[in-house]
């Protein structure tokens, strides 16, 4: 049976996805992307070797996303980020910045490692691509919480 009445649209949630600078591994951000898209997100995915000021660009093509999510496998998270705080300063990233992967060189990982990404700017560090629906599931609602200090 005909419907008189379209249903009304789902409301799209956007993220912004891509790779550190420095970084040319591909296979988990097509994988992230995938699984966001499955999550009925929209995935703006600029891919690999991207730059912060890349990330900037398209946050400021797309006010409406929600965040920022970077990966990086080749451990060299920390170099590629240097430009992050700066950005965030001047107010170009606006939203959460979340980092996930393999974030520093070598198999034993430091805490020093994960603060000193912190200390760039970085909001959120995952290691589970998994966690990222819930984990923007609770960034939004803390935004809406308290929208004027939502990154
Ligand atoms: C395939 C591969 C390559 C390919 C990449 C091809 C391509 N275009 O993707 C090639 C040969 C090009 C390559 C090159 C290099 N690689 Co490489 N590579 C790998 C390898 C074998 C698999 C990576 C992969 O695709 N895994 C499959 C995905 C699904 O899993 P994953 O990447 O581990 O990601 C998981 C998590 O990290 C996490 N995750 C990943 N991204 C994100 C993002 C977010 C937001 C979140 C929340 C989670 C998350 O979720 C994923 C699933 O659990 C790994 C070793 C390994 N077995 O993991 C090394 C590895 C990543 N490479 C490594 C290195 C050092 C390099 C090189 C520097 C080597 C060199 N000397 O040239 C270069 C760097 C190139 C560059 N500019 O980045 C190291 C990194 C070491 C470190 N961080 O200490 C690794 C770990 C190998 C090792 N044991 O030394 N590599």
């Amino acid at each position: 049976m005909r419907h008189e009445f379209a249903p009304q649209a789902e409301e799209t949630r956007t993220v912004i996805l891509g790779v550190a600078a420095s970084d040319s591994h591909v296979v988990a951000n097509h994988l992230i992307a995938h699984a966001l898209r499955a999550q009925g997100f929209h995935v703006v995915n600029l891919g690999t070797c991207t730059p912060v000021a890349e990330f900037a660009e398209a946050r400021t093509e797309h006010p409406e996303a929600e965040a920022v999510i970077i990966g990086s496998l080749n451990g060299h998270a920390y170099e590629d980020l240097q430009e992050l705080p700066a950005a965030r300063a001047q107010g170009l990233l606006d939203c959460p910045v979340i980092l996930g992967g393999n974030l520093s060189v070598g198999s034993h990982k430091e805490s020093a490692d994960i603060e000193r990404l912190r200390q760039l700017g970085v909001d959120v560090i995952l290691s589970d691509p998994e966690l990222l629906p819930a984990t923007l599931d609770e960034l939004r609602e803390r935004a809406l919480a308290s929208p004027a200090v939502a990154s």
